[in-house]
């Protein structure tokens, strides 16, 4: 069976004739505009005709009341022939809704799109995709509208994905900047789908002001467990605060929760400029969270808009998300790389509340918890005018080099053997003299040498993301690596090796850092601060790595913020090949995915699965979730209080004096 391959985009412009016929202050910001540029900005990319256009539909009463009451429906019919006095009325039953007469027609539309993309993801028409559409649904309950939602378009695709397509796991993510309180009392007590939502929150401040918004509603009799509240008190939240939610709670829980199909309430009020969310993460980071949430379910991951009420910073980030649906490098993340104190507060809160119900929570140490106070914290102020100007360029599909035999995918370019005999061995011995010399003896490691160079060359010069270099000597390869990615103007290579390699040592002037995982204590090389050892055993079964990648390595990379990965795989490697491609798939977010793969050759077999890795193929079922012993919890605990000063993103808890 094929792998599903494609990106679906549903839009239709019917969908703009929803609008608000009379002055509400509280709706006026739910403009018909935030479909219409969104997609014009889609075109504007040339993203949309990258995508497979699939048509909407509309939701048919059946798959509406799967989720709300017939007398719901009911009203919403009804309102299709009211005049503008009669609606008004109407509307002012809900908190903050408006109807128009093409309301009904247009939610109708917007369930339909839903349920069109969950179709196209779950035939494998595609493998993914994005619906655009309005009104939004995330705060409409079984029986009521609110927030400018009608019918729960989310709710309904996961409740129907579960009866037509009989799953047993959904995983929703909802990064819509408002609680999406309507989904949270649907799935409430329903153990097959997790509900994860952030939300702007204030200590209750923030509309819609309730206290079931908080950590601690985690879900009720069967469904404990399965809802996550992770509650922002403070406004200018931005990339490392959302990142740090990312890889300290939702992608542990997700991996755990081992999802059939994802879908994600999309919305982008969450976003730097939007008027209610007073946020600060820019566009870029709706890659990363993108990127995050296609290594799971197979990469089926289902898009559906939310909010979003700066159309300039919501369209941009609409863009950012297809983009990376579509497989395209991952835009770098600026700015300092930390999390706030009231961040870090929640994350440790929504930790402690979920530790009874998730095994990766098993050995938290929640002894320390008490009133936690809320002390004050210097935040940037909300920029209006975003810098979100992104050059459009299309990437081609090409974008791994090789130079080993076609054992990959088709997708990998391969660089002629001519191209790297063209590089001779004196040109070869001349450039490695000045610092190597003796360790170029052989033919062979010169060779390897050569076509790594034409390799790297590609990388540097980008016209190729990544690429893959076999050699005798990994650490010798690296070496010489290193050195000319220096010396090429990077300011910051992050270097992962695995396995036990001879580590050649670099001029230690921040430029590399290095972690090097292997299985034994590595002696005399801890005193260099950019010399990361991280002494890690995969299990028999090969899965519990995910600790380690996502509560450490990552945390690590991302407070770096690299400008090229080199992973280098060399002889008694210690992990697994889904460790291996963890690794490769997860760290793709850094360094505009820019990554060179070097392999030992006695370790060549892992050449196709680090190719697949590396041209965006979904990650494989990585099997039952197994926790890490206690020892490997402690390790990482150690590890993170150990470096958490110098790589910030390591924060996940208050205690210990952050
Ligand atoms: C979908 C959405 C927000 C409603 C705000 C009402 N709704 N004050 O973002
Ligand atoms: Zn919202």
């Amino acid at each position: 069976l094929a792998m599903a391959s494609g990106t679906a985009l549903i839009y239709d412009e019917e969908m703009t004739t929803h609008k608000l016929l009379w002055s509400d202050p509280v709706c006026d910001i739910e403009v018909p505009e935030r479909l219409s540029s969104s997609y014009e900005q889609l075109k504007r990319y040339h993203l949309v005709e990258r995508c497979v256009c699939v048509p909407v539909r509309e939701g048919s009463e059946e798959e509406i009341l799967l989720v709300h009451s017939s007398e719901h429906l009911e009203v919403a019919k009804s309102t299709q022939t009211m005049n503008e006095e009669q609606l008004k009325r109407v509307s002012g039953n809900y908190d903050a809704f408006f109807f128009h007469p093409n309301t009904y027609r247009c939610a109708r539309l917007a369930v339909g799109a839903t349920l069109q993309l969950v179709d196209a993801v779950m035939s494998g028409k595609v493998c993914n995709g994005m619906a655009l559409v309005r009104p939004p649904g995330h705060h409409s309950q079984r029986n009521a509208a609110n927030g400018f939602c009608l019918f729960n378009n989310v709710a309904i695709a996961a409740e129907y994905a579960k009866v037509k397509y009989g799953l047993k796991r959904i995983l929703i993510v909802d990064w819509d900047v408002h609680h999406g309180q309507g989904t949270q009392y649907i799935f409430e007590e329903d153990p097959s789908v997790l509900y994860f939502s952030w939300h702007r929150y204030e200590h209750q401040e923030f509309w819609p002001s309730l206290t079931e918004s908080d950590y601690d509603a985690v879900g009720l009799g069967k469904g404990k467990g399965f809802n996550i509240n992770l509650p922002w008190n403070k406004v200018g939240m931005g990339n490392s605060d959302y990142l740090a939610v990312f890889f300290h709670v939702l992608l542990p829980a997700a991996f755990e929760f081992d999802p059939e199909l994802v879908i994600v309430s999309s919305g982008y009020d969450s976003g730097i400029g939007d008027p209610e969310g007073q946020m600060n993460a820019t566009p870029e980071v709706f890659a990363h969270l993108t990127h995050f949430l296609m290594q799971l379910a197979n990469g089926k991951l289902c898009v559906v808009l939310e909010g979003g009420y700066h159309l300039k910073s919501l369209s941009e980030s609409v863009c950012m998300t297809v983009k990376t649906l579509l497989g395209d490098p991952v835009p770098q993340i600026t700015g300092e790389m930390a999390p706030c104190l009231s961040a870090v507060e929640s994350i440790q809160n929504v930790r402690a509340a979920h530790k009874p119900y998730w095994k990766w929570l098993m050995y938290e140490d929640t002894s320390f918890i008490q009133n936690l106070s809320t002390k004050s914290h210097l935040l940037k102020k909300a920029d209006p005018n975003p810098s979100t100007e992104h050059e459009s360029k299309i990437m081609p599909p090409i974008k791994t080099a090789t130079t080993s035999d076609s054992k990959g995918s088709a997708h990998l370019l391969h660089v002629p053997v001519h191209l790297v005999k063209e590089l001779d061995k004196t040109e070869i011995k001349a450039f490695v003299s000045g610092f190597y010399a003796d360790l170029v003896k052989e033919d062979k490691t010169l060779l390897s040498l050569g076509s790594m160079l034409a390799i790297l060359d590609k990388i540097l010069k980008k016209e190729v993301c990544n690429g893959i270099a076999e050699s005798p000597t990994a650490a010798v390869s690296v070496a010489v690596a290193l050195r000319h990615s220096v010396r090429f103007g990077f300011q910051r290579v992050l270097c992962v090796f695995v396995g036990d390699m001879q580590i050649i040592p670099n001029t230690d002037d921040g430029k590399i850092l290095v972690i090097h995982i292997c299985e034994k204590e590595q002696s005399g090389k801890t005193s260099s601060k950019h010399y990361i050892p991280l002494n890690w055993k995969e299990d028999a079964e090969g899965n519990d790595f995910f600790s380690a990648v996502l509560g450490f390595i990552l945390p690590v990379a991302y407070s770096y913020r690299p400008d090229l990965t080199v992973i280098a795989i060399g002889p008694n490697r210690s992990l697994g090949i889904s460790g291996i491609f963890l690794l490769f798939t997860l760290l793709q977010g850094l360094a505009e995915s820019r990554i060179l793969a070097v392999i030992e050759d006695k370790e060549i077999n892992l050449m196709q699965s680090v190719a697949q890795a590396l041209v965006g193929a979904s990650t494989p079922n990585f099997g039952t979730y197994v926790p890490p012993s206690q020892e490997k919890a402690n390790k990482i605990k150690i590890l993170r209080d150990q470096f958490q000063q110098q790589w910030k993103m390591l924060q996940c808890s208050v205690k210990d004096g952050i």
